[in-house]
């Protein structure tokens, strides 16, 4: 009987993440970890998770899910309900890798007993909490605060004259 070719390991990459506001940070992020592989799989974080998180996002979870699975280097996006699912994860889809910003450095390195762990620099200059900032400098509402704010200051600053 001829012995089955031996299946080539198809080399799995796995990250997790809010990405609310996608940006330029989480695609560098997303095509770096698929050059690592043959595959990549995203947690993407729910809504009631990222509020143990500490996090509200702007954008909610199923278009946050959509927006990350049409990214071309993205095969798959799973849903991020608690912190220990990873280990779970890692094997239930064979996961060679897992990986994530810098900004978790060290943190997951208890999974290096079933995979690969990296930790990618971050992209500098942009967050999605620089966006929700930016944001909020457009808002009419806060633009008339900061009017407010300049009228009484030059008030004060001609009394003072
Ligand atoms: N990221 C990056 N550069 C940025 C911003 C984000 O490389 N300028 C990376 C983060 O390091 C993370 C990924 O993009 O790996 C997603 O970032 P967030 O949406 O902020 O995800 P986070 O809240 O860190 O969730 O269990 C892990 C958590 O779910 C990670």
């Amino acid at each position: 009987m001829n012995a089955t070719a031996a299946e080539p390991t198809v080399r799995t990459v796995l990250t997790y993440g809010t990405f609310d506001l996608f940006h330029i940070g989480h695609l560098n992020l997303l095509e770096r970890l698929r050059g690592m592989g043959d595959r990549l799989i995203v947690g993407v974080s729910t809504d009631e998770f990222n509020a143990t998180k500490g996090k509200r996002t702007v954008i909610p979870f199923a278009e946050r899910s959509r927006l990350v699975a049409a990214i071309k280097h993205v095969d798959q996006v799973i849903p991020e309900t608690s912190w220990d699912q990873k280990r779970d994860d890692i094997q239930r889809y064979g996961v060679s890798v897992f990986g994530i910003g810098a900004d978790w450095q060290g943190r997951f390195d208890d999974l290096k007993d079933v995979c690969e762990v990296v930790y990618l620099p971050r992209t500098q200059g942009i967050s999605t909490t620089e966006l929700k900032n930016a944001l909020r400098v457009l808002d009419q509402s806060h633009v008339k605060d900061l009017k407010h704010a300049l009228d009484v200051i030059s008030t004060i600053i001609t009394r003072l004259e």
